[in-house]
């Protein structure tokens, strides 16, 4: 095992174009805090830096929408994103921002050294320009029609009615967003990290050397190197960004995600003059705090830049998480689908702790987790305020009734008193074995035991009963329940700092080091304490409702929203309607059509024959089902040959805007062949 004497940690930066969720919290911030705070507490030498993420294409796109410059954009969701870490207890030692000037600094003096090592490949390629704005356009400043599924709002690098990934120059009637027009193709140069050139680096730093990396990031890294890496452009033809810093380059800029890794760096330079020894030496411990769709970026294309300009250390580990669902729906900035961080700080005040607690005990470590509502109370009402709060706060009740808050002596020990004694030191082991190891619900589960411990102490021993027999025997309780909780003071400070500050109040005393505890002695007789609260209150059904019914609106908002009704069409006239020859039959044979996804052949009787007919809606309706169905059938429709089947006529159905067919069917039985007008 490799001696490490000071730790790097990062937590990958928030894009500044929108609010933090508890998605981020779970995934990123609340595990990299605990794990940052713990390291404090043990004495280790650690820097932690964070900042807003403000280039890339996206922020852009923001600004121009709602008529502001990108900067007003990331000045907005600095401010707010940095103030709701700060009140939930995130204790970066620097928040800071890749818009400043340190950062440009940075990302340009590394882009150069590259640069002057030969380590980009040029290379000329044809990218779609706007002559009208006169500027090359990223790929999501292009909309058109999607080639698969005709969707006429596809952008130039996905289709998100369909999903399918796509380039620019697949759209059919490509647009651009800036001017609406119809953009021409031109040549454009562009730099290159050649990722091929790294692939057996990459292969025995991970896959040899990171054998312990969680399995979901390990696994992520081996399918893109089974895969094989591809050269990656690392420029952009936009104004928003570092400019490339050499000669030819006017009008470009870094790719976000070359210069946003980076910004760790800076980060630190900014922090303090020592940055280089964090960031340069072989016993630096570095370590990548992020979401699952950063590992690549992470694990692969910034080791490739750190490697390729050669002065720097690599990340020791990256223990990227899964995502958090939000009441069985996945988060969604856009969708307005989260629950924000900045809006729970004002409708939970005082509450932060139980967020971290709830996020933690759900994080999504090994697979997508979800929040519900119903779990935050719960957790709330059972385990903050009935293990939690209960034991400490009932200790302190006594303590305050029988000793008028002066902690007791102990008298005597039984067996079972040194035995929960002893306890305390394997819990304070155990919750570091899975701290080290960034398992942090196992790490918060463990502390907990220590809660679970001393009520269960208290429950078995019955001072408020005992008091009444022998008052000695209640004192030696009691400084041994109070050891318990000056033990949860020192344990709980990385996981609930809001908390252990309260606790530490109660107990009249300042923070005890780490190392102290279940070394016994913290409670000392005749200390005397100040009177306490209600550590945890219940949640009630009222707040929570509140909170669902928050959620309802923006789910209403978004059907409204995604409802977008398709424009009327030119006026025809009576007897061009009365041409069309429309009768109910009834469905009498169904199959599906060999080798496709979406046509059904039906045999249906329409009162005047029995005909054939092939329908597009076997992704809605299944041959089954349609047996014995009424359908309205355009039977004067020509009939035409699909798939070879001659169809004759055509079933009728409602289409929504996101494609979902319904067939249209009398409201009550009614002859084949009646008309319908
Ligand atoms: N801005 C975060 C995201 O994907 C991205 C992380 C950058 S870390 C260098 O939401
Ligand atoms: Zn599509």
């Amino acid at each position: 095992m490799k001696e490490y004497n000071r730790y790097m940690v990062t937590s990958a930066l928030p894009y500044a174009n929108g609010p933090i969720h508890i998605g981020h919290l779970a995934g990123v911030y609340i595990p990299s805090d605990i794990y940052v705070r713990y390291l404090r507490l043990r004495k280790r030498d650690v820097l932690w830096v964070c900042g807003s993420d403000e280039h890339g294409v996206p922020i852009t796109l923001k600004a121009k929408k709602e008529n502001r410059t990108p900067q007003q954009v990331v000045d907005e969701y600095h401010e707010l994103n940095k103030k709701a870490f700060q009140e939930l207890g995130i204790s970066f030692d620097i928040y800071s921002r890749t818009s400043n000037k340190v950062h440009y600094q940075m990302a340009s003096e590394i882009f150069k050294t590259i640069y002057e090592k030969n380590g980009f490949i040029e290379n000329q390629t044809e990218q779609f320009f706007d002559k009208t704005a006169n500027q090359f356009l990223a790929d999501r400043y292009i909309t058109g029609t999607c080639p698969h599924c005709n969707n006429e709002h596809a952008y130039g690098d996905q289709c998100e009615k369909c999903g399918t990934s796509l380039n620019p120059i697949d759209l059919i009637n490509p647009k651009s967003v800036v001017s609406g027009d119809k953009p021409i193709l031109k040549e454009t140069k562009h730099w290159y990290l050649p990722l091929n050139q790294y692939e057996t680096f990459l292969r025995e730093w991970i896959l040899e050397g990171h054998k312990e990396w969680k399995p979901n990031v390990y696994g992520a890294c081996k399918s893109w190197l089974d895969l094989g890496l591809q050269p990656r452009a690392v420029t952009r033809d936009l104004d928003w960004g570092v400019p490339v810093p050499i000669e030819g380059a006017d009008g470009k800029v870094l790719y976000v995600w070359f210069d946003a890794p980076i910004g760790y760096i800076s980060a630190t330079k900014e922090l303090t003059p020592e940055w280089e020894k964090y960031w340069k030496s072989e016993d630096t411990k570095l370590v990548h705090f992020i979401g699952k769709d950063n590992i690549v970026f992470h694990c692969i294309i910034f080791p490739v830049i750190l490697k390729a300009e050669g002065s720097f250390i690599l990340p020791e580990n990256v223990p990227a998480n899964e995502f958090l669902n939000l009441e069985n729906d996945k988060i969604s900035t856009s969708r307005n689908w989260a629950v924000w961080l900045h809006e729970y700080l004002q409708d939970f005040k005082g509450k932060e702790d139980v967020l971290r607690y709830v996020l933690i005990a759900n994080a999504p470590e090994t697979k997508d987790n979800n929040f519900t509502w119903a779990d935050f109370q719960n957790r709330n009402n059972k385990e903050l305020v009935a293990d939690l709060g209960n034991f400490i706060n009932r200790t302190l009740v006594l303590t305050e009734k029988y000793f008028n808050g002066q902690i007791p002596e102990i008298t005597t020990l039984t067996d079972n008193d040194r035995h929960v004694l002893s306890q305390i030191k394997t819990i304070k082991e155990d919750t570091e074995i899975s701290l080290e190891a960034y398992r942090f619900r196992e790490g918060l589960n463990a502390a907990m035991n220590l809660a679970r411990l001393g009520n269960k102490y208290l429950a078995e021993t019955e001072p408020w009963i005992v008091y009444k027999t022998d008052v000695q025997r209640v004192k030696t309780i009691l400084n041994i329940s109070l050891e318990i909780i000056f033990n949860i003071s020192i344990l709980f400070e990385p996981f609930l700092p809001f908390t252990t500050k309260k606790i530490r109040h109660f107990l009249n005393i300042n923070a005890i080091e780490w190392d102290k505890i279940g070394t016994g002695g913290l409670a000392t007789p005749g200390h005397i304490m100040n009177p306490s609260s209600l550590l945890f209150e219940k949640i009630e059904d009222a707040q929570i409702l509140q909170q669902m019914e928050k959620l309802e609106k923006s789910k209403q908002q978004n059907i409204q929203l995604q409802t977008k009704i398709v424009p009327q069409k030119t006026n025809v006239n009576f007897e061009e309607f009365q041409k069309m020859d429309i009768r109910i039959g009834t469905v009498i044979e169904a199959e599906k059509v060999a080798k496709t996804t979406k046509l059904l052949k039906l045999k249906v009787d329409t009162g005047i024959d029995k005909r054939t007919i092939v329908s597009g809606i076997a992704e809605h309706y299944k041959a089954e089902e349609m047996i014995g169905k009424q359908v309205m059938v355009l039977v004067n429709l020509e009939p035409r040959k699909i798939k070879n089947i001659e169809s004759q006529g055509m079933i009728l159905m409602a289409e929504n805007s996101e494609g979902k067919l319904m067939l249209m069917t009398p409201s009550s039985q009614i002859e084949n062949g009646s008309e319908v007008h």
